[in-house]
């Protein structure tokens, strides 16, 4: 049997090929037939381009119908499909090239002058998609025949690279095979109660596990249908929740939807199920969004590296606080840092085995080994305690790693781009408490000169995301008697600078 996820997916496509996959912002209605079709001429041209199986395709798009076609076509040729975000600077993008050595990359038309020196250096045919689907790739595909040849895979096959920021050094590029995603959203679909007629609202961005392997498998494996907007804006979901049944999102999603008064019980009657994940959702949204719209959020946790491990019930009790119970199949447990278990209900680092956990890291074995116990377990980083009845509760991180608006941001990587800057003599970045993003970056800074404005500074180098919404400078870091800086301290100093008032 081709254990190709494409293959996979499109077996639960309807017979009916004329019925409707999703609709896009302006209402454009698109079927599984117009999908399929151009999926196919796209894979016609990536096959024509020389992408083999198992060569990587790399893609900085923004969302569109036709990022999910390229999407599909990478699946089909038996590519490994390389989601990028597009906010990263031409220093990220150039890692994560010259590292993966992608075979093609699809990327913004206005990004394509910037990006076509080091398509060449790594030898990627360069083709460009835009937002409204303009560009090479749909251009170069319109007149090729459309290609129904589903490369054959094996299970253990890579399928996607996801790169991770890590809290040393460099991005690693988390390898999911096809039965990783396979298995993650079988389970999901059956646990989640996913049903023909089901509608989902799509605000979350189409390059990293929660959109990507969640949220849309989801529905390709349900037949529909997608609503996919560009971006999330409360407004306009809450426009769309009318025809929907679910919506999944980070908790900054919920904390803005709370703050319109459009969100109503009426308002979203029709919608059975709304998920959050990717980030703590506090126990007080929770509550005000139960009390608003007499809905319980369902929490679940997952990772880039083990796709969704733990969720709360559909039917059942859905506990605020926690992540629910271990997804059948998958086991977790709590270790010590030396991974020996810790003692019923206390506090350790979670570790992960099952079908949903990743083949390792890209081309870099050791740091695949330094995560995973010799019995297959991986550790997360993140400190939980599982009740005597399953439940999860994430209590914190072992790992230093700032989590803002369900992105992560590795306070190394800007301690190290604060380090370099002028004026700077030594920094330290934490998380603070934010009303909107749940955290938000902190730089802690000892200076020799005054640094100027320092996430100006940073732009070139960072991403906006990472970028230090608050910036302090002191006369000394916090230090313990090994020398370490006392992030502790820091956290708790900081802990108020973005609440209001
Ligand atoms: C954008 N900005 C952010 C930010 N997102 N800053 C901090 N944290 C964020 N998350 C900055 C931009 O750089 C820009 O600044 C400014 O905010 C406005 O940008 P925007 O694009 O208009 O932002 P907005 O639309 O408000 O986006 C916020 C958001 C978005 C929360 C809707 O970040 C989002 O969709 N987050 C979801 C991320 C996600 O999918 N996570 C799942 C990971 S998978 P400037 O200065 O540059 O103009 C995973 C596993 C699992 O974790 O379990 O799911
Ligand atoms: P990523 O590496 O982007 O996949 O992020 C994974 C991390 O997000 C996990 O290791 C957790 O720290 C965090 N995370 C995901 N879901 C939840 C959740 N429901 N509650 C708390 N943290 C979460």
């Amino acid at each position: 049997m081709n254990a190709s996820l494409f293959a996979r997916l499109v077996s639960g496509f309807p017979a009916d090929r004329a019925k409707v996959f999703l609709e896009t912002e302006d209402g454009t209605e698109v079927s599984f037939a117009t999908m399929l079709a151009a999926a196919g001429r796209i894979a016609t041209l990536l096959r024509g381009a020389g992408v083999e199986p198992g060569d990587r395709v790399a893609v900085q798009v923004e969302k569109s119908a036709e990022a999910v076609y390229l999407y599909l076509a990478c699946l089909q040729v038996g590519a490994v499909y390389l989601p990028l975000n597009t906010a990263c600077t031409a220093t990220e993008l150039d890692y994560f090239l010259t590292d993966s050595e992608p075979k093609a990359l699809i990327c913004d038309p206005a990004a394509a002058e910037a990006a076509a020196p080091l398509a060449a250096v790594v030898g990627a045919r360069l083709l460009t998609l835009g937002a409204d689907g303009a560009g090479s790739l749909i251009a170069e595909s319109a007149g090729l025949v459309s290609d129904r040849q589903v490369t054959e895979r094996a299970g253990g096959d890579v399928v996607a690279i996801l790169y991770t920021s890590g809290t040393t050094g460099r991005s690693k590029g988390a390898m999911l095979t096809h039965d990783n995603l396979w298995a993650n959203v079988a389970t999901l679909h059956w646990l989640w109660g996913f049903r023909p007629g089901d509608v989902l609202v799509h605000a979350l961005p189409l390059y990293h596990t929660h959109g990507l392997f969640v949220a849309l498998n989801l529905m390709l494996m349900n037949g529909g249908k997608l609503i996919l907007l560009p971006r999330f804006e409360a407004e306009a979901v809450i426009d769309r929740l009318a025809r929907a049944t679910v919506l999944m999102g980070v908790p900054t999603f919920y904390t803005r939807l709370l703050a319109s008064p459009r969100l109503t019980k009426e308002a979203v009657s029709g919608t059975r199920l709304f998920i959050s994940g990717s980030a703590p959702l506090l126990t007080q949204t929770h509550a005000e969004f139960e009390a608003r719209t007499g809905q319980r959020i369902l929490e679940r946790y997952g990772m880039t590296e083990t796709g969704m491990s733990a969720s709360n019930p559909l039917v059942g009790e859905r506990r605020a606080g926690t992540v629910g119970m271990a997804l059948p199949g998958v086991e977790l447990r709590v270790c010590d840092a030396g991974g020996a278990p810790a003692p019923a209900g206390e506090v350790g680092v979670l570790e992960v085995r099952g079908p949903n956990v990743f083949k390792g890291y890209w081309r870099m074995p050791e740091k695949s080994a330094a995560e995973t116990r010799a019995d297959g377990f991986f550790v997360t980083g993140d400190l939980a305690t599982i009740g005597a009845d399953g439940y999860v509760t994430i209590v914190g991180r072992a790992k230093d790693l700032v989590i803002s608006g369900g992105l992560n941001i590795y306070p190394k990587e800007v301690e190290e781009a604060l380090d370099a800057l002028p004026g700077v003599i030594e920094s330290a970045v934490v998380g603070a408490p934010h009303p909107d993003l749940g955290e938000a970056v902190v730089a802690v800074l000892t200076v020799s000169a005054d640094p100027g404005d320092v996430p100006a500074a940073l732009r070139a180098r960072l991403s906006g995301f990472k970028l230090p919404r608050h910036v302090a400078v002191v006369e000394t870091l916090p230090r313990n008697s090994m020398g370490k800086v006392q992030k502790n301290l820091l956290r708790e100093r900081f802990r108020d600078v973005f609440q209001a008032g």
